[in-house]
This record gives C-alpha cells, sequence and structure tokens, in this order.
C-alpha cells in the first residue's frame, strides 16, 4: 500500500493546531491534525478539574485574526471558565469548518526525517504512517502532566486525579476527605470549591505561591463593546505590547516614588484583579530586588490579613523568591478557604510526606487519611509535550538528545536538524510570559508565511541554521539573566522536574519586541535559516 502523502501534519488541535490548520488551508495546503483528545481543545480539553479557568482576562484571551469571530463572541465572565473556553474553540472549529481535517483520539508517536526525500514520515498510535513536507507542533505548553513518583503511589486505594486529565463526569467530592497535593494555579484554583463539597480537605503545600484575588465577575459590556468596536485598532495594540494584552507600560522603578504612592499603587492593582497589574506597576519589579521586595512585602501583608488563624497564614505566606518569578496565580476566596474547619493546610517543607499508604498520605507527622487524592502537580513545561514524541532529524538525530543540556532552537520556531518543523510557542520564544494566544497567532503567522516564501521561490525545505540558533538561545538565556526569574525554582526554568536540565525557557524580550524581530528576519529574506 503507498505511504499517504500530505503537504502538512499539524499536531494538536487546541489554539495552535487550530489556527495552523486555518492558515495553511488557506494557502491551499493539503493539512492533516493529529489530536489525542477525543475533541478539538487541547489545554482547555483537558483541564476539566472544578474552578478551571484562564488567568488572562478573557476579552483578550482570544483570537483577533477573524473581526467578525472578534466581534460577535462574547465572554459571559471578566475570567472564562474552562467549559466556556471549550465551547469558543469548538465553535470556532466549526466556524471554520476545521473537523475535517482532523483526526481526534490519535497520537503522533513519531516523527522521523527522511533526507532522501526531504520529507517527514509521520507514525501515530493508530497504526498509520504518512509522509509529510512540514510538520507544525502545536502541543501546548503545559499539556504534559507531571505526576511525581511519590514511594506508595500505587498502593493508594480511592481515586487518584491529576488536574491536567480530569475525569469528563463530574467529581462529587461530598462527604470524601480529599488530600491535594500542589498549590500552583490549578490547586489554588480547586481548592475553594473543593472545600465546599468535601467533609474534609487537606492540603499539601511544597511552597506557598503569590496569588492574587481576579476578582471575577460578569465583564463590563460597554468596556467590551468599546473593545470590539475598534478591534483592528484593539489587535495591533495586543500584538505590540510587552505581554499580549492591553496596558500602560510603567515608566518609573518603584524605588522612584515615594512608599505611600506605591503602596497606593499597589492597592489600586490589587482591587483590578489582573495577573500583570501589580508586576507591571514598575519597569524593575522583575530587575531589582530590592524593588521587588515592595511589591513582594504589600501581596504577603494582603495574604496575612486574609487567614484568621496566624500559623497557618504564616505557612501561606511565600518568602524566600521574588514575586512574580513563579507565576502568580489568580484566584477566587482562595485564602480564606483557609478559615473553613474543614481545611487543613500541610506544610510539606516542615512534614516531608514520607508515602502514600492505601488509606491516605502519611508525613512525617503521622498520618493523614483520605478517600480521593488530588495532584494539582503541574507539567512538564515547555518541553515535555514535545520530547513524548520520538522526533528524528538529520542522520537520526533526536530531539531529546538535541536538548539534552536544554532547548535550544531559533527564535522557538525552529530546531537546526530538523528542517521544516516548527514549534508553535516553543522554548525561546515569549509564550509563557504572554497571552499565549497572540503569541500563537503570531508563530503560526510567521511560519504560514515562510512556507508562503519557500513555495513562491520553487524552495522546499526551512531549516534553522546552527550558528544563528547559538545566538538566539544565548540571547533567550541572556535576557532571562537579566532578571531574577533564574534565581527562582519554577517551571519557567524546568525547576519542578527532576533532573530536567534548569535553562529559562521562555522568551522574556517581550510579545512587541520579539514580533518586530522575527519581522525583521522575515522581510530580509530569513537570516539565520538555510533555505534549500
Ligand atoms: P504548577 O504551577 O507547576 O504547580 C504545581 C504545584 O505542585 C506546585 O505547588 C508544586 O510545588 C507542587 N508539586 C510539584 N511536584 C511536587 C512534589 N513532588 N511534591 C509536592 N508538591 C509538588 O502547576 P499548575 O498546574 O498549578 O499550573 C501550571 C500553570 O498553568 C500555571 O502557572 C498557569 O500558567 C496555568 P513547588 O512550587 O514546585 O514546590
Amino acid at each position: 500500500m503507498s505511504t499517504r502523502h500530505v503537504d502538512a501534519v499539524v499536531v494538536g488541535a487546541g489554539f495552535a493546531g487550530l489556527y495552523a490548520l486555518h492558515k495553511l488551508r488557506q494557502q491551499g495546503l493539503d493539512v492533516q491534525v493529529f489530536e489525542a483528545g477525543s475533541d478539538v481543545g487541547g489545554t482547555w480539553f483537558w483541564n476539566r478539574y472544578p474552578g478551571a479557568r484562564c488567568d488572562i482576562q478573557s476579552v483578550f484571551y482570544n483570537y483577533t485574526f477573524d473581526d467578525d469571530l472578534a466581534r460577535e463572541w462574547v465572554w459571559s465572565e471578566k475570567y472564562a471558565s474552562q467549559p466556556e473556553i471549550l465551547r469558543y474553540l469548538q465553535h470556532v472549529a466549526d466556524r471554520f469548518d476545521l473537523r475535517r481535517d482532523i483526526a481526534l483520539e490519535t497520537r503522533v508517536t513519531e516523527l522521523r526525517f527522511d533526507e532522501d526525500n526531504s520529507r517527514w514520515s509521520v507514525r501515530t498510535d493508530a497504526g498509520e504512517t504518512l509522509e509529510a513536507t512540514y510538520v507544525v507542533l502545536g502541543v501546548g505548553l503545559l499539556s504534559s502532566a507531571n505526576m511525581p513518583d511519590i514511594p506508595g503511589r500505587d498502593d493508594f486505594a480511592g481515586p487518584i486525579l491529576h488536574t491536567g486529565h480530569w475525569p469528563h463526569e463530574p467529581v462529587d467530592f461530598t462527604g470524601k476527605r480529599v488530600g491535594i497535593i500542589g498549590t500552583g494555579s490549578s490547586g489554588i484554583q480547586t481548592i475553594p470549591i473543593v472545600a465546599e463539597q468535601a467533609e474534609h480537605l487537606t492540603v499539601f503545600q511544597r511552597t506557598p505561591n503569590f496569588s492574587l484575588p481576579a476578582h471575577n465577575s460578569a465583564p463590563d459590556a460597554e468596556e467590551v463593546a468599546a473593545l470590539r468596536a475598534r478591534h483592528p485598532e484593539v489587535r495591533e495594540q495586543l500584538r505590540n505590547s510587552s505581554y499580549g494584552i492591553l496596558h500602560d507600560p510603567p515608566t518609573q522603578g518603584a524605588l522612584d516614588v515615594s512608599d505611600e504612592e506605591r503602596v497606593a499603587t499597589y492597592a489600586s492593582r490589587w482591587d483590578d484583579g489582573t495577573l500583570t497589574g501589580i508586576l507591571q506597576s514598575y519597569n524593575d519589579l522583575v530587575r531589582n530586588q530590592a524593588s521587588n521586595d515592595t511589591a513582594s512585602e504589600f501581596v504577603r501583608s494582603k495574604i496575612a490579613e486574609m487567614v484568621d488563624d496566624p500559623e497557618v497564614a504564616e505557612d501561606l505566606v511565600p518568602r524566600g523568591y521574588a514575586f512574580g518569578t513563579k507565576r502568580p496565580c489568580l484566584d477566587t476566596g482562595y485564602y480564606a478557604t483557609y478559615n473553613r474547619d474543614n481545611v487543613e493546610l500541610v506544610s510539606i517543607r516542615r512534614t516531608p510526606i514520607e508515602r502514600i499508604t492505601p488509606s491516605g498520605v502519611r508525613t512525617s507527622a503521622g498520618e493523614h487519611p483520605l478517600d480521593v487524592l488530588i495532584f494539582a502537580t503541574g507539567y512538564d513545561a515547555m518541553t515535555g509535550s514535545l520530547l513524548a514524541m520520538e522526533i528524528f532529524g538529520r542522520d537520526g538525530l533526536s530531539l531529546r538528545e538535541a536538548w539534552a543540556d536544554g532547548p535550544s532552537s531559533m527564535l522557538g520556531i525552529a530546531v537546526a536538524g530538523f528542517p521544516n518543523l516548527f514549534t508553535i510557542t516553543g522554548p525561546g520564544s515569549p509564550s509563557a510570559l504572554s497571552n499565549a494566544v497572540i503569541s500563537i497567532e503570531q508563530h503560526v503567522e510567521w511560519v504560514s508565511d515562510l512556507l508562503a516564501h519557500l513555495r513562491s521561490e520553487g524552495l522546499q525545505v526551512a531549516e534553522a541554521d546552527e550558528v544563528a540558533q547559538k545566538e538566539w538561545t544565548a540571547h533567550v538565556q541572556a535576557a532571562g539573566n537579566a532578571t531574577l526569574y533564574p534565581q527562582t525554582d519554577s517551571w519557567y526554568m524546568g525547576a519542578n522536574i527532576p533532573g530536567k536540565p534548569r535553562v529559562f525557557l521562555p522568551y522574556i524580550g517581550g510579545v512587541g519586541a520579539y514580533r518586530a524581530h522575527c519581522d525583521r528576519v522575515a522581510d530580509d529574506g530569513y537570516p539565520g535559516f538555510a533555505l534549500s
């Protein structure tokens, strides 16, 4: 039987994969998308835990490429919940007739570059092998679940749930003793809701997080209407902003203003309820420790105010790392949850988990009996889902080997030795430090333009150049090293996964500046890429 050939294989049908399909199809390319889930949605298909919602204001957390789509879709909340975001992505799939080229419940297991015909051989777990000229990987930044290997994990008698692989049916915690490990965004969103249902909730916290109130509500209809009315202009502003959201860039350092003015600014940003509000109050908060201390201290004092028991409050207050260098969380009633009688906080720094037993979790201080255990332990971020596939480039080089000391890439899009393979919001691009949807659109459009350029020049292959890749990767690290981020153990640094190289994964140069750089590369005929 002859092998099916397509122009492009796209892996993943979340925000990235759906737009890649739409964009490449517009060029007349024959595209096949593979998606492991039983529907489109990607991250928003899998993350069904109670309370899951975006932490970027919904009004900016949507595609901007189509004026009608942008104007017509109305979010019901300032921060949309997972079911609503999933409905949006389903709507996009239907509206642009995308489903006919998406194979669901099909995982790509291997990608192998054939140097004889410059094509990728793509193998799936459905047993199919096909050939593609281009491969676009839209596998998500936070999609490879981290399931820590805690001794005794397989002995637990009750259900173990991971927030990133939540069951499709609602889980009823009524009358149950529930344990949750992890207090990142997922834990912090789900804890208040589980606490309301469960008979007892035990939270196992390793590192306290800085969490800010979301002040979630119905969006201000007039404000949304005004933004939508000038959509093309808003789109340009988003695309040229620092983070892919609208805000006034700070012009002063935190220590350039009086203590009173600074605290008033932080307080008003706290009341606004956005992820970046406080961090964007001053221009040196992620660069200068003394400046950062002012913001960290403000948030610490707010946390302490919300928790009745001073000992619990002390355990919840983050110390020893700079505010913002671990991604802050946005919550609804998180800290007040610890004022409930049925909620217990266990600092596993003080009393480490020794093992999971059939009936609960045993720490150095004793046994916590549990019926259900939730892992809110995050992801092997940014590289995990790429390396979960076996990817072999030129000379049989595997991506795993190429990235053994940490990922290197050209612009976070392409990797030397892996021609015509493109990583949407890959490591080395703003991705995790931005509104991912805006960053996804930029990458997809840039890749699509590159393919159009190849075709118009009668060329077939684009490959990152080794030297240019080295320079870009060094630039990404230098930009990170100019900030406080590398000093903190976070998923941005790969520090949450044992054995993962400690490298600053995203690019912190800003969405707008990065876009301008990518545009210059395209305008100059793609220096840093070998086109053949
Ligand atoms: P995160 O932010 O990586 O949080 C994971 C949490 O799980 C965090 O509190 C971790 O503690 C904890 N964790 C991880 N491994 C362990 C082990 N082995 N033992 C105990 N505790 C552990 O993941 P989320 O899913 O909450 O959020 C990911 C992103 O999604 C988020 O930043 C938003 O961008 C959306 P640690 O801090 O590592 O000490």
